[in-house]
């Protein structure tokens, strides 16, 4: 079995602010990848800004900042927003790096071009501004942009095209067989249907005046290579592709790419026919996840309903974020999120649940032993860890939190706190036997709440009562 486990987020765009959709994604990741990692596994996580984009020259016109100042604003919000999420990633990938991204973008570009499969053809078509992206009629919901409801333009423009055409069959065959393993099955039938539809060749260039910060086409400076055969290929130029490829021999190819369900199209058609035509490995698996959305509705300024991670984590504290995040949504489903359900779990599962266990537990440990026990080496934990292989991350958190009502319920009717008044002996085995399961679920937890993982472990070594609460009620 492989020793190293690469997994990616998608680079997300520098022209909005970051909201609870994309902490989803990159906190999920760091939870699978943490859960790799206490497996054995080199892990390694990527994630970046997808920068080369004409979106935000707007908004720098109107702030009269130049284009670097703003990415580089806009990357530290992004650090920012991940160091409170307590995100532990490798590398943060950002597509106007001349040095790191380029060269792989440049690099399978040619081999796109040796392949035979980029030629230049004069095109017009309906081009969506707000996704940058060309649509076929066949794409759009009653003639309109699918994501952004408007119509598109109508555009002509010489281009240079990919072939994507060509591997329409390879590709549907490679996701039926799993060969490139597309989860969940809704998510692989969908694109397979798409599949079934025929893929049309795409436009893979645009005029330089409209991305003057793009990468330029190799050979032709008046084009600049366009938002796909760019943003994609930073999976493989983060790992050195096209540079210096150490670091691409020892990952590639990706264990997991984990995306929205808005870029499955781009993820499980786009990406596998370039990396086919260009002769290199497809991703092992692509994990499409739901959207998450608020009160049932897409979150949206005008609804007023957009959460905001900063508010959340300054109240709760990150850690009651990344528990929502991981046990209230699925990776394989819409999941929604109001400021009153968040509350209510926390109080009932992180205050109440986890909280008052370690407080309990380790309360009558303090009082009755004398001296901390000693952990043995962890046995069946395979079975749960299984869980973030095929990542049921809400199962694990299922998991977790049924052992702590377990706990809570055995305490409930054995009283340890009583027998040992009467039998010290079978008190203080019983205590004992506690601290080991609490021990236990502090494990578990790690992937999930890393922090409060190292807390309870400390405790217990310690024989301690918490000094301060580990999750303080919310009224
Ligand atoms: O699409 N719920 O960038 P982007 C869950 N740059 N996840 C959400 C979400 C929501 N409501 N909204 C966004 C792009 N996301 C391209 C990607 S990759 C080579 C290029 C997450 O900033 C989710 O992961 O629009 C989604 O796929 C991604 O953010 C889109 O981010």
């Amino acid at each position: 079995m492989s020793k190293t486990f690469y997994i990616t987020t998608p680079i997300f765009y520098p022209n909005a602010k970051l909201h609870m959709g994309h902490a989803y994604t990159v906190t999920l990741c760091d939870i699978i990848c943490r859960a790799q990692k206490i497996q054995g596994k080199e892990g390694y996580l990527l994630t970046g800004a997808d920068e080369n984009t004409g979106k935000i020259l707007k908004v720098v016109e109107e702030q009269g900042q130049s284009v670097e100042e703003y990415l580089s604003q806009v990357t530290e919000n992004f650090k920012d927003l991940y160091s409170k999420l307590g995100i532990s990633y490798n590398q943060f990938i950002k597509t106007s790096d001349k040095e790191k991204h380029w060269p792989g973008a440049q690099a399978l570009w040619k081999k796109l071009v040796d392949a035979g499969d980029i030629y230049k053809a004069s095109y017009t078509g309906l081009y969506c501004v707000g996704c940058e992206t060309f649509y076929t009629e066949k794409d759009l919901a009653d003639g309109k942009c699918p994501v952004h409801l408007t119509a598109p333009e109508q555009i002509k423009e010489e281009n240079y095209f990919f072939r994507l055409s060509k591997y329409t069959q390879v590709i549907k065959e490679k996701i039926e067989s799993d060969e490139l393993l597309v989860l969940p099955q809704t998510r692989k039938n969908e694109i397979l249907a798409l599949l079934e539809r025929g893929l049309e060749d795409i436009s893979f260039s645009r005029p330089v005046k409209n991305v003057p910060h793009g990468i330029p086409v190799p050979g032709d400076n008046s084009q600049v290579i366009y938002v796909w055969c760019d943003a994609l290929v930073n999976y493989i130029s983060a790992l050195g592709y096209g540079r210096d490829d150490e670091l691409f021999q020892k990952f590639w190819p990706a264990d997991v790419h984990v995306v929205g369900k808005d870029i499955l199209r781009f993820h499980a058609a786009i990406w596998p026919a370039m990396l086919l035509s260009a002769g290199i490995s497809l991703p092992k698996s692509l994990l499409v996840h739901g959207l998450i959305t608020s009160g049932g509705h897409k979150m949206s300024k005008s609804l007023g309903n957009v959460i905001d991670p900063y508010e959340l984590i300054e109240e709760y504290g990150y850690e009651a974020v990344r528990y929502y995040l991981a046990r209230e949504v699925s990776p394989f489903e819409d999941g929604d999120m109001t400021t009153e359900r968040f509350k209510e779990s926390y109080n009932a599962n992180l205050a109440n649940g986890i909280g008052n266990l370690t407080s309990r537990i380790m309360k009558m440990a303090q009082d009755n032993l004398d001296a901390p026990i000693v952990i043995t080496e962890e046995k069946n934990m395979s079975e749960y860890f299984a869980l973030y292989d095929t990542y049921e991350i809400s199962k694990a958190g299922d998991y977790v939190w049924n052992e702590i009502k377990f706990l809570d319920q055995y305490i409930q009717e054995h009283q340890p706190f009583k027998l040992i008044k009467t039998d010290k002996e079978a008190g203080q085995k019983m205590i004992s036997d506690l601290v080991a399961r609490l021990h236990r679920v502090a494990l578990m937890l790690a992937p999930i709440l890393p922090e409060t993982s190292e807390k309870i472990k400390t405790l217990i070594k310690e024989n301690k009562v918490p000094e301060t609460q580990l999750f303080v009620r919310k009224d």
